[in-house]
């Protein structure tokens, strides 16, 4: 009941008046909490919003958050009008977010959809590939200096590992001894995780715009035609390596298994899907790419699987202060997926690369 109320209450704030029906819980994000709002309007007809509470645990700058979301969309719309967009609700005061203790709400209009959080439907991964390029290059030319850095050192492998140790010393939680195994094989692979940002901080690798979470279900597709529509979740667009957004959708769409499936033996490299998403992404980048950030490209997954293994399991220690979980063990269980993921993935270096090259020796790059 505090929850409806509160919806309505926030509706209200960003001047929806429409008649309340309710609320449904959308199953998106492990650190934001999302809400489809439903009205009917005064001629009857249906009417629905999304609201966001947004997790200010992790995100500490709402300002700078929305002021970043402001001006990436607004980029994208300059050079795609007419395109469908997410559209944030003003207050009164024509603010776009509304503080509220611990947490901030906003609202945007409601884009029916389809996501995916497993496909294996080439077609629909190419797409992927290609709304996820296309995304990186309109923004080849935004001004990386417009943007804040909505947390910082988000991809900075080296920062993650500073701070998976701290917690392994700390252990908060009382868990370390359950997790030995995890946290050696984390620490003997320190230095390839890092090498990414090492070559970053080194000035061998472009920083761009970036979105920063790639998964696949932030990309909304028409439910009739599977085209893509729209990407969403752009709390974490920032400053970053193009390898950041190609690694991370890799390392979520070409699991053979979801994230946090239990039976970690089972996830690995799908190569299937990582020619797909590698040709649509490719198709819209390449030509913008250096050689070195193409080179890159399977080093950059390995990277990711594993830093994001160290942060799921510095949470597991830290008490699950960080992501949202639905059991005890949640983060545990995906920390292991990661890591049997990252594990694969260093077999299949090679296999990455000559997919890579085949694409670009398609393209004449
Ligand atoms: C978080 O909340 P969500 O699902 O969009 C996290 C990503 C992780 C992802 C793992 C701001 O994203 O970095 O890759 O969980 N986002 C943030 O599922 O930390
Ligand atoms: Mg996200």
């Amino acid at each position: 009941m505090e929850l409806y109320n509160k919806l309505l209450e926030v509706s209200r704030l960003f001047r929806i008046e429409h008649e309340y029906l309710g609320y449904e819980v959308i199953q998106m994000g492990n650190v934001n909490r999302t809400y489809k709002v439903n009205f009917k309007r005064a001629d009857g007809s249906p009417k629905s919003y999304l609201i966001q509470n947004v997790n200010t645990y992790a995100f500490q700058n709402a300002e700078g958050l929305m002021s970043n979301i402001d001006k990436v969309t607004e980029h994208i719309r300059g050079k795609k009008p007419g395109q469908i967009a997410l559209h944030f609700h003003h207050t009164a005061d024509r603010a776009t977010y509304v503080l509220d203790g611990e947490n901030f709400w906003r609202l945007t209009n409601y884009v029916p959809s389809v996501t995916y959080n497993t496909v294996k439907d080439m077609d629909i991964v190419r797409n992927a590939g290609i709304a996820f390029g296309d995304f990186q290059r309109s923004l080849a030319d935004f001004d990386i200096n417009d943007l804040v850095e909505t947390i910082p050192d988000f991809h900075q492998t080296r920062r993650r590992y500073e701070q998976f140790c701290r917690a392994v010393e700390e252990d908060k939680a009382g868990r370390v001894a359950e997790a030995r195994e995890e946290i050696d094989f984390i620490m003997s692979v320190k230095e390839q995780a890092c090498r990414l940002t090492d070559m970053q901080l080194a000035g061998e690798l472009p920083v761009r715009v970036t979105h920063n979470d790639t998964k696949i279900n932030n990309v909304l597709f028409n439910p009739e035609t599977n085209e893509p529509m729209v990407i969403v979740d752009l709390d974490t667009v920032m400053p970053g390596l193009v390898g950041h957004d190609f690694g991370d959708a890799i390392r979520f769409a070409a699991n053979f298994v979801e994230e946090d499936c239990k039976e970690a033996e089972k996830a690995g490299l799908d190569l299937d899907v990582f020619r797909a998403f590698t040709e649509g992404f490719l198709s819209q980048t390449l030509q913008v790419m250096t050689e070195k950030e193409i080179e890159t490209l399977p080093l950059s997954c390995f990277a990711i699987a594993v830093e994001l293994a160290s942060r799921f399991l510095a949470d597991y220690l830290n008490g699950d202060r960080y992501f949202n979980i639905k059991y005890p063990e949640h983060n545990l269980v995906r920390t292991r997926c990661q890591l049997a993921l990252a594990k694969d993935m260093l077999g299949k270096m090679d296999d990455m690369q000559k997919i890579i090259c085949e694409f670009c020796e398609k393209t004449d790059k």
